[in-house]
């Protein structure tokens, strides 16, 4: 940096002041308005400081904010942490921040655009930023640099009507984007809508079914408190053993009575027979009655006494006659009164209730007995599973499907819902590319990014994935990066953020994360992918979502400049 030891000093009017036109040389439009007066120059940032104007761009610095060498790089070492100036014995404070971005090439046929002081007169012709080479005016090293921006500007127009058109593409499919993304909010309420019908449809079903369930189950306990229960089946075969015993003996009086009265003929016919051979006259020649006599005398000859078993068949008889009461026979009345279960009992306490009052107790024992079997306070006996009817499983069954399709209805709703309130960017946009993923190959890896969903490590020489993190939320970031030709990177200003969070733990680190910067592109696609830190990861990413957020054109302008044309 070339100084002075006071502004006052006069110094050798410089060579080149002015340009061809009436700016300084190296003064872009947007400053002119400090260079108007012929007299004296007032250093922008510190105006109190006024030098002589043929001091602007005399290649010695006089303003401590580089103000007056525009066009020089005389003032290009300026920072704000160069030592104050030596201005008498003022204590001013000074502004020494450069007030000037650059010096500025007028790159007539092209656009006008800032070069870095320091590059003045390096003796390079620096054609990309500079391309009138109006930063080689000195000739440094003899270095020539001629005016390029006649072809360097056809060929810039050439490329930026290209991305012009690019960018056009990129705005229509943004719209396009838009419109499905609302196409999609729209059927999600549609449907909220819909399961809204279907729940309440399905609720009324479950209502219905739990009043065909308890129908089924009280038709269910009517039959069960007379018909069975191990007490009651017990007293029903007894009372039924007692009755077929009673009918069995009842029978046998009978048969007794019969033989009894057959014995006592038999008898008189002995009898009978018996005299008829001692009376009969045997001179009497009648070969009938000769035979007879000889068939009785054959007959009497068995001895037809009775024996001992005899006896015994006879005194079992009278004792399978008698009651049971007065013998060791079955004691009936045991089982009648025998394992009664709750059931029997409340069955015999319900015969002395009103009807009414039965049946409410009938249910409230069921209903307790239930929620003891369901919170495992009592089994559930496998006696009580006999005993359901098939009308009650089949009705619990239908209502038990209904519930859960119910539930599963509501949780599909929920889910909507939640679905509904959910950020996806500006103008909900990126519910349009949710579902969709894209990918490139980097270094060893191929990435993968899913809109709103997940980022994904995958190695080329396979192995599994590793997840790079799950949408989390959007955010903003403020790039600054020089566009390259072809339009794909982010360029300058403030771009839109999707943070992906909590992937896969990093060995020995935090779990990786990704955060996804998206510049406005006509096509969706992974411009670059780097670990800033370890398992921390960036991708600059392409898409036409984020077009309208930062504007294509601007975007543009932020990186190359204004024409100049
Ligand atoms: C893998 C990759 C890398 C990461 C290391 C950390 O190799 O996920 O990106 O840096 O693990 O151990």
């Amino acid at each position: 940096m070339k100084h002075k030891s006071a502004f006052v000093l006069l110094a050798a009017v410089p060579s080149i002041v002015f340009a061809a036109d009436s700016r300084p040389r190296g003064v872009a439009p947007d400053f002119a308005k400090f260079y108007k007066s012929k007299d004296t120059f007032k250093c922008i940032y510190n105006p109190s400081i006024e030098v002589p104007f043929g001091k602007v761009n005399d290649d010695y610095c006089d303003c401590p904010d580089g103000s007056d060498e525009p066009g020089t790089s005389a003032c290009s070492a300026l920072s704000h942490l160069s030592p104050s100036y030596p201005i008498g014995a003022s204590t001013l404070k000074l502004n020494s921040t450069q007030a000037l971005p650059g010096f500025y090439c007028k790159n007539k046929g092209h656009q006008g655009s800032y070069i870095p002081f320091e590059i003045v007169n390096d003796g390079v012709c620096d054609y990309e930023l500079c391309c009138d080479g109006s930063d080689e005016f000195d000739h440094a090293g003899g270095v020539s640099c001629p005016d390029k921006c006649k072809e360097i500007g056809k060929e810039w127009r050439k490329k930026d009507e290209a991305r012009q058109k690019s960018m056009t593409s990129a705005l229509k499919r943004r719209k396009e984007l838009v419109v499905e993304a609302q196409r999609r909010r729209k059927e999600v309420e549609e449907r909220i809508t819909s399961l809204g019908t279907e729940i309440k449809g399905q609720e009324m079903k479950v209502k219905s079914l739990e009043e065909a369930l308890a129908e089924a189950e009280k038709k269910d306990r009517g039959r069960m408190f007379h018909g069975s229960g191990k007490g009651g089946k017990t007293r029903v075969l007894s009372g039924l053993a007692k009755a077929r015993i009673q009918q069995l003996r009842d029978t046998l009086t009978e048969v007794k009575t019969q033989r009894d009265d057959l014995k006592s003929r038999v008898k008189q016919l002995e009898d009978l027979l018996t005299r008829f051979k001692t009376e009969y006259n045997p001179n009497f020649n009648d070969e009938g009655v000769k035979q007879a006599v000889r068939a009785w005398d054959d007959y009497a000859a068995v001895d037809r006494g009775a024996t001992a078993q005899d006896e015994g068949v006879e005194a079992d008889i009278l004792e399978i006659l008698k009651p049971d009461s007065e013998t060791e026979g079955i004691n009936f009345a045991e089982f009648e009164n025998e394992d009664e279960d709750d059931v029997d009992m409340l069955y015999q306490l319900e015969a002395y209730l009103p009807a009414s009052l039965k049946e409410w107790i009938a249910e409230k024992y069921s209903e307790f007995k239930k929620f003891l079997q369901t919170n495992g306070v009592i089994a559930v006996s496998s006696d009580s599973e006999v005993k359901e009817s098939p009308a009650v499983t089949t009705a619990r069954t239908s209502l038990s499907d209904a519930e859960k399709r119910l539930r599963e209805l509501t949780s599909d709703r929920d889910n909507h819902e939640a679905e509904m309130t959910k950020d996806y960017g500006p103008d909900s946009v990126f519910r349009a590319l949710k579902g969709t993923c894209v990918s490139t190959d980097s270094g060893e890896y191929t990435y993968e990014l899913c809109w709103m969903d997940k980022t994904k490590q995958k190695p080329k020489k396979g192995g599994g994935d590793t997840n790079m993190g799950n949408f989390v939320s959007f955010g903003k970031i403020t790039v600054d990066e020089s566009l390259p030709a072809d339009g794909r990177g982010l360029g300058k200003g403030e771009r839109l953020t999707m943070k992906y969070e909590n992937g896969q733990g990093c060995w020995n680190g935090p779990s990786r994360s990704t955060t996804v910067v998206m510049a406005c592109a006509e096509k969706d696609e992974i411009w670059k992918v780097f670990e800033e830190e370890k398992c921390v990861y960036r991708m600059d990413v392409g898409t036409a979502a984020v077009c309208e957020i930062v504007g294509a054109r601007k975007q543009s302008e932020d990186t190359v400049g204004k024409d100049e044309l």
